[in-house]
């Protein structure tokens, strides 16, 4: 291995020779480039030899397939995880560079709807920092999640472009091509079965290089980019047909084109399914390539490739394996099956059930017509061999995903204790009877390098400084903080950090945004998708309650408060988008009321990303996790809120219950029904009513919303809203309120006392330890891959 320059040369080496640019006419791209490849070549060194390790160890390797990777920026993570911070920002000084400003040049990569995508970028970055081989598989969007403003308050999409800006980070490997079929027909000749597809596109691979902390070792990011196997139609140009020439391409680019926007519903597009099998395909020719070349024996598959299918969106999985194993390569078809679940293990994120993937059994025979039979002979042999099963992946003409991701799966889990016990009850009670020890739990995670020490460097180092460094990979360690919790000097230091980030957040909003804001106010904060089981709308009614009796009584002693709120909507979700537009209206109204200005501040801020959660994370006082119980998997921004110190109002769902459990029950805002309860008061008859009749808060926000109080050129405008509130309500956001109410002002009152507020936000920070997905991925390499950490192996 070549020994590096230093990263002042490398940096100088780059801009010159890669960009052909000396420091005087750099402009910032091409100093943000320099940095990045200086940056990347230490990771590649990191990348290769971790690559020789795995093939030298003969080691199993994990394959985590998944339609969504949120990995925002990848700039600061390659410099914090090889502790280069202090370097870079020196050598950016002396040519005059602001080191913020180069790392926001960056285009945030937002290959991802939310929880899922992040939760799978931090499983990345734990995997490379446990030194488990694996490789993430997903798709090369050219356009990610659309990019949100607000016109008049109301939601505004436009598209993504993040591969305009040029960026650092991928390898493309064009001699890494598989062709992938759609439709055609299927040729059976006694027991010899072959699918000649009507049409093909080709993958090709794009590799970026993920590093783990202190550039111990790194594993790899493969997307798969569309691309036309016959890519120019001569003939068509030849008779002057031009744009008929160019449309091979045109088609083939479709399938990566862009990401569906959405995480909460089931599209049932033809496009999307395609997509599915597109990157599930292109995976495991992959995978299968690699094993071949170094194994060969398709009997050890399960002892070498461990594959987790993220959600049902790559379930197809399941049955192309058996296809491979068995069409193509000969195995019997019950040794390719047992073969494919000694390989498949299944990670469900939700039990919404407008989620659960079910394709129209005609779209899905018509795209992938020796699929669907195999899938019938799995779910066939699977009836057989468990006579009592009731249920079918067939149902209703439709193809069931989440039905044949369990019966592929040697295991399945859960995201939270919650969940999987929900799981194990609802909606996959029959199939947990059949299999009682196939469900396990993995609680999420989030890695501690982006969502403490990258993103908030004061607090990282207050902790360094009290306790050493080593919690960076041992989150455990944070627990040493406890002697410092009581103390009071230490407490006004940590009380100290949370104050400049607020001040930095607060300069940055009045900055971008024009919202000013005092930094000694309340940071109360909600930022995720917007749905209705996450209940924004219950937020912006407390709001509205709060600042109609902050005007009964302006001196009543109130805690200054900023409501803080961002997240995106689907396109077609026209629900979420009026809550959008609501407490856009109700914050132009409450932000004007001169009577409430010094106690109450509404924000809605646009274009939610990683980038912009890194920034409110650490200035937050309190965490907002109020869905209605049963309906939150798990959450993973309760999580980053948790560890940087800011106390949750939340109600017992997905993985608040643990956070709970861990920071202690006196340093959460707990309210609302169990899920228990829910299931029960949803056959209450007239439970909203009930509710509304029974608190007069709740009565006059209602009220003034319907009335058009904030849309008084449009009083209508919020009637959707209102009726649904005061009609089914199937989220009870009605009958949360009252609670909710009362609990917000448990945190008025533990806020104003400042000190003991310090403590509960530090208790926080020092019992979140166990949320680190390092601590997760340990779990899924222990109780479902089987899978070694090679560090110092
Ligand atoms: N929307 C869950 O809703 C969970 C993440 C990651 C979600 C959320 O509670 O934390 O997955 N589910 O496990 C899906 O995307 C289907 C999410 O992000």
């Amino acid at each position: 291995m070549t020994k590096l320059p230093s990263l002042r040369e490398s940096i100088l080496q780059h801009l010159r020779y890669s960009f052909g640019k000396d420091p005087e006419h750099a402009i910032l791209e091409d100093w943000r480039m320099a940095v990045s490849y200086a940056v990347r070549d230490r990771i590649t060194d990191a990348w290769i030899n971790a690559t020789h390790r795995t093939y030298d160890t003969g080691a199993k390797r994990v394959y985590y397939l998944s339609m969504e990777f949120l990995i925002g920026r990848l700039l600061e993570d390659g410099i914090v995880n090889l502790e280069l911070v202090d370097e870079a920002r020196a050598v950016l000084a002396e040519f005059g560079k602001d080191y913020q400003a180069v790392l926001a040049d960056e285009p945030d990569a937002a290959l991802g709807n939310g929880g899922l995508g992040r939760l799978a970028a931090c499983f990345l970055e734990s995997l490379s920092t446990l030194g488990c081989p694996a490789h993430g598989y997903g798709i090369r969007y050219e356009h990610g999640l659309f990019r949100q403003s607000f016109v008049d308050g109301r939601q505004v999409e436009m598209p993504e472009h993040w591969l305009e800006q040029r960026h650092a980070w991928e390898f493309e490997r064009p001699e890494v091509r598989y062709r992938v079929g759609f439709g055609g027909h299927v040729d059976t000749r006694g027991e010899t079965v072959r699918w000649y597809p009507a049409e093909e596109v080709e993958a090709e691979a794009f590799d970026t290089p993920v590093v783990g902390w202190k550039g111990r070792w790194a594993n790899t990011l493969r997307l798969w980019s569309g691309r036309a196997i016959h890519p120019f139609d001569l003939d068509r140009f030849n008779h002057g047909d031009y744009a008929g020439a160019a449309q091979p391409e045109a088609l083939a680019r479709t399938i990566s084109r862009v990401l569906y926007p959405d995480d909460t519903t089931e599209q049932g597009k033809e496009l999307r399914l395609k997509q599915e099998y597109f990157l599930t395909c292109a995976a495991l020719r992959d995978i299968l390539r690699r094993f071949n070349n170094q194994f060969g024996d398709l009997r050890k598959l399960p002892a070498k490739v461990a594959i987790q299918l993220n959600d049902t969106h790559p379930a197809i999985a399941g049955p192309e394996l058996v296809r491979v194993l068995h069409d193509e390569r000969g195995l019997p078809f019950d040794d390719a099956l047992e073969i494919a679940q000694g390989c498949l293990s299944y990670t469900n994120h939700t039990l919404l059930p407008e989620a659960l993937e079910a394709w129209d059994e005609s779209l899905f025979g018509r795209l992938l017509p020796r699929h669907i039979q195999l899938i019938d002979r799995i779910d066939a042999t699977h009836a057989a061999r468990n006579p009592s099963r009731q249920q079918s992946m067939r149902a209703d003409h439709q193809v069931k995903m989440g039905q044949l991701s369990f019966v592929m799966a040697h295991k399945v889990n859960g995201v939270s204790a919650l969940h999987t016990d929900l799981m194990k009850s609802t909606v996959f009670s029959e199939l947990h009877r059949l299999h009682p020890d196939r469900i396990v739990n993995q609680t999420n995670g989030v890695t501690p390098r982006r969502w403490l020490l990258g993103c908030n460097p004061r607090l990282a180092s207050l902790i360094t400084e009290s306790i050493g460094e080593a919690w960076v990979d041992d989150l455990d360690q944070l627990t040493r903080l406890e002697p410092n919790v009581q103390d009071a000097a230490w407490l006004d230091r940590y009380a100290q950090v949370k104050r400049d980030n607020k001040v930095d957040l607060a300069n940055w909003m009045a900055r971008h945004h024009g919202v000013h804001v005092d930094p000694d106010m309340l940071f109360d904060v909600q930022i995720k998708r917007l749905h209705e089981y996450k209940r924004q709308h219950l937020n912006i009614l407390e709001t509205i309650a709060l600042w109609s009796e902050i005007r009964d009584n302006p001196e009543a002693g109130w805690t200054p408060r900023l409501k803080l709120f961002a997240g995106k909507a689907a396109p077609g979700y026209f629900f979420a988008k009026d809550i959008i537009r609501l407490i856009n209206d109700a914050a132009a109204v409450i932000n004007a009321d001169p009577v409430t200005a010094p106690y109450l501040k509404v924000a809605f801020l646009p274009n939610y990303n990683v980038s912009l959660a890194e920034r409110l994370v650490p200035a937050a006082d309190l965490s907002e996790q109020i869905s209605t119980a049963g309906k939150e998997a798990s959450g993973t921004g309760n999580m980053k809120f948790a560890l940087n110190g800011a106390p949750t109002v939340g109600t017992l769902d997905g993985a608040n219950v643990e956070i709970r459990e861990h920071v202690g029950a006196e340093n959460f805002f707990l309210f609302g029904m169990t899920a228990e309860e829910v299931m029960e008061r949803r056959h209450v008859d007239g439970h909203a009513w009930r509710a509304i009749e029974a608190d007069p808060r709740l009565r006059r926000a209602l009220d003034l919303i319907r009335d058009g109080r904030f849309s008084p050129q449009d009083p209508g405008r919020y009637h959707g809203i209102t009726g649904n509130l005061e009609g089914p309500d199937y989220f009870l956001v009605c009958s949360d309120f009252t609670d909710y109410w009362r609990a917000q002002r448990e945190v008025d009152a533990a806020f104003a006392d400042r000190s003991r507020w310090s403590r509960m936000a530090a208790w926080n920070t020092a019992r979140s330890g166990w949320f680190s997905s390092d601590r997760t991925i340990r779990g899924y390499m222990a109780d479902i891959w089987n899978a070694q950490s090679l560090i110092g192996a």
